[in-house]
């Protein structure tokens, strides 16, 4: 027996060592996030060879643009030229037949890599895959010498929700049409296919609309703290739903109403229910009420906000001009997003009167219906009738998750206790607010969307999104310091199951991660709960 151990352990570092390609960590070493579903690790490892090129099969342009984007990715640490499109390669991206699922296979053996789904958004989640399965040095951007060895084995993965998302909070401070690219560049890594945009609110509105200008020419001229503000021209956001598009994220347009409107009520007074005349104008008041007339005819712009509360604005929901005004948002930006979702807020309305809110929002959906696609909402929403297909934003209200449930229509998760970014680390943390929680990154990822809420399962949901508000949050050293580490826990609570998350798992992982991040220059929060 003894013998047999032996002859058995000798055969295996015989094998070892005669195979000259030996990757510095295995599949399950590599540090991949989100965890693929199943990993079959193989000993031994394929080494790329400075005349590597990537092989995509027919003419299908996509796969090529993928291929293009693998590259892009393999050329400036390796320096290899690295041609695409050609019939033969060591790394081949293979569309295969069958109904589209963001499933992929990634197999790599020592004669070569194979990557192959139903779908593009497949092939591009398994090229995602395949660079993090490079030694951490492939994330520089100039030449590094050395073998680049993959780890040979088997991946099986697909998401466990369809819909992995993340917000970013344009309208409190702005952010610039390169940051948001930059964040975009982020989240596909870790294969979130939804950035949902808070466009507007109180504080400013952040997306020209042409036939309502004042909207960006007075609204959109400060922001929190009374900074200059600005806003994304209807090109310039067209710009970033391309370039998300490019690596599979769909852009959500979020338009906050009936409340967090004061931008709006500020660009255009008509939109005001008058309420808010100053002090001692009486100019509208006839035989001691309000003439809606007159107000029309003479409105009373609200005045520009810069600080930090929520709930004291509204539109006037009971005027028909403010219909108008919707629909004329709507219709200018449907016409420029791609995707099925038009966001319609719906939050902390707390000066919209009850039935006034609930009518709002029923004729609201109605009319992103009538133009073709579908609402989401934050959970608030749900005290209404929800029309078929449109999604409720679970951030604080389980009733209102169960209302949701009830009337057969799905959740997308964003508890503020687990999911929201601009919560602080801990009391120490310089940026970010606590009013939900503090959120360390082991918070962000113990926890599971279906089972989160009373009475909701996996069935209810959607997916999961993580929003950024930016309140305290005003450049891109401060965004990447609040969302990372914990947007990557985040994805992996959207992408991988219950039974494949473990804390411990994942924290190995994310020092991994880390790494790269330095190389990167990335400033993520070095959170003591790792060992970085
Ligand atoms: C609540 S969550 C809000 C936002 C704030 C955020 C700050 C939600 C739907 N509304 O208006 O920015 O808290 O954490």
């Amino acid at each position: 027996m003894k013998n047999l151990y032996w002859a058995f352990s000798l055969l295996i570092v015989l094998a070892t060592s005669c195979n000259p390609n030996r990757p510095k960590q295995s599949m399950d070493d590599a540090g991949l996030l989100p965890i693929p579903l199943k990993i079959e690790s193989e000993a031994g490892g394929f080494k790329l060879e400075s005349n590597l090129a990537i092989q995509t099969t027919g003419t299908d342009q996509i796969v090529n643009e993928i291929a293009e984007y693998l590259a892009s990715n393999i050329r400036p640490a390796t320096g290899f030229i690295v041609p695409v499109g050609s019939n033969e390669g060591a790394i081949v991206l293979e569309l295969t037949s069958g109904e589209e699922s963001e499933a992929y296979d990634l197999v790599i053996t020592d004669s070569g890599i194979k990557i192959s789904s139903t779908s593009h958004a497949g092939l591009f989640y398994g090229s995602q895959t395949l660079l993090q399965l490079f030694p951490i040095e492939i994330e520089n951007n100039s030449l590094v010498e050395m073998d680049w060895i993959l780890p040979n084995g088997k991946i099986s993965d697909q998401p466990e929700f369809p819909y992995r998302g993340a917000m970013l909070d344009v309208a409190r401070h702005f952010i610039s049409v390169a940051d948001v690219k930059h964040y975009i560049d982020q989240m596909a890594k870790f294969k979130f296919n939804y950035l949902h945009l808070h466009l507007t609110d109180d504080q400013g509105w952040r997306i020209e609309i042409k036939s309502w200008p004042q909207l960006t020419t007075i609204g959109a001229s400060t922001e929190v703290g009374g900074g200059k503000g600005g806003f994304y021209t209807q090109e310039e956001y067209k710009e970033i739903v391309a370039y998300a598009a490019s690596q599979f994220i769909t852009v959500v347009p979020e338009i906050d109403m009936p409340g967090h409107t004061n931008a709006a009520l500020a660009a255009y007074g008509e939109l005001n229910p008058g309420v808010n005349l100053p002090d001692g104008d009486n100019s509208t008041v006839v035989e001691g009420k309000i003439d809606f007339d007159i107000l029309d005819k003479n409105p009373v712009p609200a005045e520009l906000y810069t600080g930090i509360e929520v709930g004291f604005s509204t539109l006037a929901t009971n005027k028909e001009k403010t219909y108008q005004f919707v629909e004329d948002v709507i219709r200018e930006l449907v016409e420029i997003t791609p995707g099925p979702y038009i966001h319609i807020g719906g939050d902390e309305s707390h000066v919209t009167e009850k039935p006034d809110y609930i009518y709002f929002v029923e004729r609201v959906q109605d009319l992103v219906l009538q133009y073709g696609k579908l609402s989401l909402g934050w959970d608030e929403i749900a005290t209404g009738k929800l029309r078929p297909g449109t999604v409720a934003q679970f951030w604080d209200n389980e009733g209102n998750a169960r209302l949701t449930k009830e009337q057969g229509n799905k959740l997308l998760m964003s508890p503020a206790k687990r999911a929201y970014l601009d919560m602080q680390y801990d009391s120490t943390t310089r940026l970010g607010l606590h009013w939900a929680a503090y959120i360390e990154l082991d918070d962000s990822y113990n926890w599971d969307p279906a089972t989160y809420a009373d009475g909701i399962n996996k069935f209810d949901i959607l997916g999961v999104e993580a929003p950024l508000w930016t309140e305290t949050i005003t450049n891109r050293s401060d965004i990447e310091y609040m969302a990372f580490p914990r947007l990557v826990a985040l994805g992996e609570v959207a992408w991988a199951p219950a039974s494949r998350r473990s804390w411990e798992s994942f924290q190995k992982r994310i020092a991994i991660q880390g790494k790269r991040w330095d190389i990167n220059q990335i400033n993520y929060y070095k959170s003591p709960k790792v060992t970085w």
